[in-house]
């Protein structure tokens, strides 16, 4: 009768009181009954999925049906922002509700319960399944194996791994760095062996079965595809819905780094990604926004078999629904391809809740943050706010997409470099001091470069006036992508960068 949820009540509930966390309490006592007036939470995560879907208007010719009726049935936000350009550090903010610049997590490791100051933090999932909900995972919602296994504690049933599935027996493209992931294009297999196939299955048997089954059970199922993370492959079919002769290449301006500081290069001196150049040469600019473009629309399909399995399961009319991607990815703007950025193409995202609750239909223009998912489905689901998350809640823009805020989205990419994105304007600032300042509005690519312009001062520390008080270190156990200024000196990744060196790939 009395499982382990019920022991983990007993005990949480014991920790209230030890600690004297009143603001807890009300939320640590539900019970089974308490609990089954709730609403359910459907979480879908997606990997490296810029702004390219047809509700945000990133590439004019994406075709996201599903996604976009999902913002249709709720509240689409239109300038949500990650807080890291990179999957483990926006992933551990996120579920955490912590900013990496309070955590000192910015690389692909470490794992932040491997710290012991992190050890016990209690994350989104384990905030739901502490308070009588059962959680369920499938596919990629921490950085790779991270909170996978069971001991880890963060979710309660643990379903289908992420993959990439099928794959041509050799590399398709010849990238510079010669990485296996690193890859793009059409061959033939089938849908239903990609990896994100499979954790479709899983997540639509996990509604069909036991969520359809238990109504009184609330249920928090997180669903993380993989794709249109790198390698992008796509079968024809998906190819067909944009012809190489039709296709619109993303805005590129050449020499659009020549405004940008030296310290920009920095961020991602030396990636598996290839750079524009690479692409112009191998004539591979086309077949790249293809293969990124069929993979978004794949992934699109997916989602839509998910949520046609809630709406079969007669639980979507209690169900919120949040849909996020982890951060964007450039494909030859700014002279690059992938992430690690402070510019809008690694840091826009789609960000879409639908539910009880939430207006549908609503286009939130406001700048918000992915920080803000975890307060927001506190409050939407009648728990009391959380005292440690640094993230706002966006129930009064649920409540009304005009609902002005008093927060800009601020993104961060390794120690001390941030960017600041309000409803118009960027700024950012690196760890050397170096800046860039865009109006979004009278240049959405960001080719201009305003920065040290004295009419703009008083505007420009108006955006300075959000950067983060703290700023840790990266945490011990930090590597895969890590850049660091100590002494005047930068090093990437444990080398030292002479100011002379020539930036690889260029
Ligand atoms: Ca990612
Ligand atoms: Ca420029």
């Amino acid at each position: 009768m009395f499982g382990r949820k019920y022991w983990m009540l007993v005990l949480v509930g014991a920790a209230v009181l030890w600690g004297n966390a009143i603001s807890l309490r009300a939320g640590c006592v539900q019970g089974k009954e308490q609990i089954k007036s709730k609403p359910n939470v459907l979480f879908i995560a997606i990997d490296d999925q810029n702004d390219w879907i047809g509700c945000l208007n990133g590439h004019p010719q994406v075709v996201t049906p599903n996604i976009d009726r999902l913002a249709q049935r709720g509240t689409l936000f239109s300038n949500a922002h990650c807080q890291s350009p990179l999957c483990n550090p926006s992933r551990t903010s996120l579920m955490t509700g912590l900013r990496p610049s309070s955590t000192g997590i910015y690389g692909l490791a470490p794992w932040i319960k491997s710290l012991p100051e992190f050890k016990d933090y209690e994350t989104l999932p384990q905030y739901f399944s502490n308070r009588g909900y059962t959680t369920y995972t499938t596919g990629k919602i921490y950085h790779g194996r991270n909170g996978r296994q069971k001991k880890d504690t963060e979710f309660d049933v643990i379903g289908t791994a992420s993959s990439v599935g099928a794959r041509p027996k050799a590399k398709l493209v010849n990238t510079p760095s010669g990485h296996g992931l690193v890859d793009w294009g059409v061959f033939p297999h089938k849908d239903e062996d990609k990896g994100d196939w499979k954790v479709a299955d899983w997540a639509i048997k996990t509604l069909e079965g036991p969520l359809s089954e238990n109504k009184d059970d609330a249920f928090f199922l997180s669903v993380g595809f993989f794709l249109p993370h790198v390698p992008c492959y796509a079968t024809q079919k998906w190819f067909d819905l944009y012809p190489e002769k039709e296709l619109i290449l993303p805005p590129i301006k050449l020499g659009d780094r020549q405004d940008t500081p030296d310290f920009s290069w920095y961020l991602h001196w030396n990636l598996p990604e290839p750079r524009l150049k690479f692409l112009t040469e191998s004539n591979q600019l086309a077949n790249l926004t293809r293969s990124y473009l069929a993979s978004t629309s794949f992934v699109d399909s997916q989602v839509g078999r998910v949520l046609s399995a809630l709406d079969k399961s007669g639980r979507s009319e209690n169900t919120i629904v949040v849909l996020w991607s982890d951060h964007g990815f450039h494909l030859g703007e700014k002279e690059i391809t992938g992430k690690n950025t402070l510019w809008e193409e690694s840091t826009r995202v789609p960000l879409i809740f639908a539910g009880p609750g939430v207006s549908k239909g609503a286009n939130c223009r406001e700048p918000v943050e992915l920080l803000d998912i975890y307060p927001t489905l506190l409050e939407l689901c009648k728990f009391p706010a959380k005292q440690s998350l640094e993230g706002h809640s966006l129930v009064p823009q649920l409540v009304n997409s005009n609902q002005k805020r008093d927060f800009p989205a601020i993104t961060t990419h390794n120690h001390d470099n941030h960017s600041v994105r309000s409803t118009r304007y960027r700024f950012i600032q690196y760890a050397d001091g170096s800046e860039e300042f865009y109006d979004l509005q009278s240049d959405p690519n960001e080719w201009v470069n305003l920065s040290g312009r004295s009419e703009l001062s008083l505007l420009i520390e108006s955006h300075r006036k959000f950067l983060p008080d703290e700023n840790r270190r990266p945490a011990p156990g930090s590597a895969k992508r890590i850049l660091e200024r100590r002494d005047g000196k930068v090093i990437w990744e444990g080398k030292e960068i002479k100011p002379q060196d020539p930036v690889p790939g260029l």
